[in-house]
This record gives structure tokens, sequence and C-alpha cells, in this order.
């Protein structure tokens, strides 16, 4: 654990570790091949925190950022940090409806918006009365407004640095929420640090030589240590990606620009194992890979090390301990497990009457560890039952083996992971209940072929109505952000349920 100065703020620290190294590219658009060096970002930041003190916006304000990962992403989030303002940053792959209650919720004072993200904002932001400021990312188009290009030509270079201390709150990222609605996690400054020491550099081994690429985009918690917090606390290389990972997108970055570090997911490592077009181990310069989101299967890591002679670092981590504190180590992986507590973590496993659980028995998760968050916003009976004291409940079930292995055994609540991302069964089956042909549905998590979860909805229709598995899924799909759509329908006569009413999920698991 590193001790960080009372006064301090994190986006001061991350840029002034990369001041000897002005010239040195922190940044590539994978798209465009664009470089913004060290000390581009620099100056750039700086600008940015200038334009926000010109434009009103007051330490501790809030700033929502909806933003694709191109070179402009960590010139606002460094830039708010250095000026005192809150980023809170948005999942970009969410509806109109999220991003409506976000805004509300945060009562952000600006937001700033990539511009083929605005449609799902036009509509939304005529009536938030917290919200004085728009600001567009990338080329202005129909959205009309100051661009983040405008506000930097404008701004003065004037190293700004607003007086923070280690415990101010210096960024929000939202969670998914178990009933659909996001939780604000509120971070502290100390936090981005802590992460990039314990697991950036006590398991990765990240140094200034590596070029790093990660699947997961900035605004997720691990996308953000694994592209942001990690390479600029070294003075790595970046490659950023703003469309969609596809393998064909994935293969092509490690291909044109050789990077040592991938972060992937589970279901991006299998869709690239099954890549008809993929590269050979020679055409690729990977030296650590790593996956998170979901419990990586064991072939699947197996597969990838065969393949591409580097091993798959399966980890876990949360948005509320801001990234990984369980991990397989270099040189130790244990595929099917999830490895050893990250050193400068604790972990504890416990039954439910709150005991410790000794090996091989199954409970949940507990962390203790520097970069627990503060609080969800606007939630207090959630933040005291995930915070609780020293330790933050996971909601995640595990066993550890008398060597300390940890193997994940499912969620302690009915949440899904999908592709790496928490997807609600509540809220699919309000979604499909809002069909007009559907009377009752049920959403359970199935392993694909993969051995993958996604999810499946068990559906009982109205008597006399008629509805296919593709309307249904196309009507979720217009409702939801497109990954939490039932990849399987079946339709059921009824559902089980207790006798209050309650659906038995665990039986539709079970195949009853
Ligand atoms: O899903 C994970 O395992 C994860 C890893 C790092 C940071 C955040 C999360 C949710």
């Amino acid at each position: 654990v590193v001790t960080i100065p009372r006064d301090y703020n994190a986006a001061h620290d991350l840029l002034e570790r990369n001041a000897s190294r002005p010239g040195k590219v922190a940044y590539i658009d994978a798209a465009t091949g664009a470089r913004l060096t060290y000390g581009e970002l620099a100056d750039q930041a700086h600008r940015f925190a200038n334009a926000l003190r010109g434009h009103g916006f007051a330490p501790e304000s809030r700033m929502l950022v909806a933003m694709l990962d191109t070179l402009e992403w960590p010139v606002v989030f460094l830039g708010c940090i250095l000026a005192g303002v809150v980023p809170v940053a948005a999942n970009t792959l969410l509806t109109a409806k999220d991003f409506d209650f976000m805004l509300r919720d945060s009562r952000a004072q600006g937001l700033v918006v990539s511009q083929p993200l605005w449609p799902a904002f036009r509509d939304v932001i005529g009536d938030i009365d917290s919200l004085e400021t728009v600001i567009v990312a990338g080329a202005q188009g129909e959205a009309a407004r100051t661009t983040v290009a405008e506000l930097l030509q404008e701004a003065a270079a004037t190293p700004v640095v607003a007086d923070t201390c280690s415990d101010d709150i210096c960024f929000w990222l939202y969670s998914s929420g178990s009933t659909g609605t996001p939780k604000g996690t509120v971070h502290l400054h100390s936090h981005l640090v802590q992460t990039a020491e314990l697991y950036g550099r006590g398991v990765l081994g990240i140094r200034e030589d590596d070029v790093v690429y990660s699947a997961a985009k900035l605004f997720f918690a691990y996308g953000l240590g694994n592209a942001l917090t990690f390479p600029l606390s070294v003075g790595a290389t970046t490659v950023l990606l703003a469309a969609r990972p596809t393998p064909e997108a994935v293969f092509g970055i490690l291909k044109k620009f050789q990077p040592t570090i991938f972060y992937g997911v589970p279901t991006l490592y299998a869709a690239l194992l099954n890549d008809a077009g993929r590269p050979n181990k020679q055409q690729l310069r990977l030296r650590v890979c790593t996956s998170a989101g979901e419990a990586l299967p064991a072939e699947i890591g197996r597969r990838w090390t065969a393949d591409y002679g580097c091993e798959v670092l399966d980890g876990i981590g949360s948005t509320e301990m801001l990234h990984i504190f369980l991990s397989n180590r270099p040189g130790q992986v244990r595929y099917g497990t999830t490895g050893k507590a990250v050193p400068g973590y604790q972990l504890r496993i416990v039954d439910d009457d709150g005991r410790e659980c000794g090996d091989d028995e199954l409970g949940e998760l507990q962390i203790s560890g520097p970069s627990s968050a503060l609080m969800y916003w606007n939630n207090r009976a959630r933040t005291k039952s995930t915070f609780a004291g020293e330790w933050t409940r996971s909601g995640d079930k595990y066993t550890r083996d008398a060597e300390g292995y940890y193997t994940y055994g499912g969620r302690s609540d009915d949440m899904l992971k999908v592709g790496g991302i928490y997807v609600s069964p509540f809220e699919v089956e309000g979604s499909l209940m809002t069909h007009p042909a559907v009377l009752e549905a049920a959403v359970i998590g199935v392993a694909d072929s993969d051995e993958l979860v996604k999810p499946k909805a068990f559906v009982v229709l109205k008597p006399g109505q008629a509805a296919s598995a593709a309307d249904l899924q196309q009507h979720v799909k217009n409702q939801l952000a497109p990954y939490k759509y039932p990849r399987w329908i079946e339709f059921v006569p009824e559902l089980p349920k207790t006798a209050t009413g309650k659906i038995q999920r665990f039986k539709l698991r079970a195949g009853r």
C-alpha cells in the first residue's frame, strides 16, 4: 500500500510522473493513427481545467463524461480532476433513459458527450435544471455546441491544480444495480495510484517500455485502470479504440501497434480464438494478457496460452474496489481459478451467519483494501450493506483451497455477468413484460458452448396471444442496452413459484 501525502491531486500526480518524458507517446488512436505525447496530454489537461474554471465550474461540481475512447477522454478526465471538478464516467452502451437518470442523480453541472452519442442525450437534457454546460467531444455536428477542441484552443495552458487532499472525492463510476438502476460509486483521489501500485506494478509488472491495449473501455473501472492509471503511472503507451472491439479490430491492433499487454474479457478471448483469420504468435509481441469481468473458462485460457505463448492472468475486481484485488500471477497461473489475493488487499470468505469459512467452504468474498469506494451516491441503504466498515462485500461466492487459490462459485444475488458487464434479470424481465403478448417472464444465466453466461428468458404468453422469440428479443433490444437481450427464449405454460408468488429462479436454473 502506497503512502499518499495529505495534499494531493491524482491527476497532477499522474501527469507529474511523466514530466521528464514530454516527447514520449502517451496515447495512440487506433482508428486514425493520431498520437498524443505526454507533453501534449499535460498541456491539454491543464487547458481543459482552465476552461472549466472560466465556465464557472467550482471544485466538487460534477461533469458527466459520456465519451468514446478517443484521445480526448484522458484530457477531459484529468482536466476535470486538475480543476477539482468530479468527472462521472458513464457507460456509453446504455440508453437515453439511463443517461437521464445519471444526469438527475448526479446533478451534474456539465456534460461532455462524444458526437456519435449525442442523439441519446438530445431529448433528455432539455428539462434537467442542474445541467448548465454541454460540451461535445469530436467534430461538431448536429449538436452545434462548444467542442472540447474549441475549449482547448481558447484556454490558457497555465498549470492549474485544485487544492485537493487525498481523501477528497475525485471521480465517480456508475455501477449496474440489481434493479437496473445504476449506482454512483464515489472514489477518492488516493484510489487511482493505489490500484496502479498494487495491481499494475505488483501483478502485471507494467513498465515504461510497455504498449498496452484494453478491450474494456475507459468508462469501466477495469478499462480506467488498464488504459489510464497503470500506463500513466509508469509512462507506458496506450492504444485506444473508439469502436466496438470486434475480433478483426482487436487483432488489427495487436498486429499493427504490437502491444505488450492486452487486457480482455472471456467472451472476447473466446471470439478471438474462434476467429478464422487470426494471426499466429510470431506476428504479435504479447508479454502479459489479463482477463476479468467474469470467470475465465479454463479451456479458453489454455488454448490462448498454447496458441499465443502468453498466459492469461484471470482476476476479479469491482467498480467498488476500483480494480483487481484477486488474481493469478505470471508464472503461477492455475486456469479455472481466480488466483490469489493481490498483495495489499485482504480477503475473507464468510458464510450466511458472517462466520469465516474454512478451506474449500463456499461463502461470500469480502475485501479490505485502500481503494474501496466511499459510498454509493444517494443510496444510504445499499452503501451500508456493501461497505461494512473495513470490509467491502463483493456479492460473489468463492471457495479458497489450502494453497490460497480462489475459485468462483457464482453470485450471491441473481445478477448475471454478460461479456463482463452486469445485467439485472429483473430489468430484462421488466422489459419483456411491457410486450403486449407477455404475461410473465423470468430470466436466468445459461452457459453457451464456450461456458460463458448469457441471459435466457422463460416466457408465459397471455391467453390467445402470440409472439415469436425474435419479436421478443427485438422488443428488449429496443428498450435496453443491446448486450442485455435474452439470447434464448423458452415459452412455458407457467413459471415455478413459491406459495407467496415469488419466482423460483433456482428451479429454472436446475432445469425443473
Ligand atoms: O469485473 C471485474 O472483474 C472488474 C475488474 C476490474 C475492475 C472492475 C471490475 C468490475
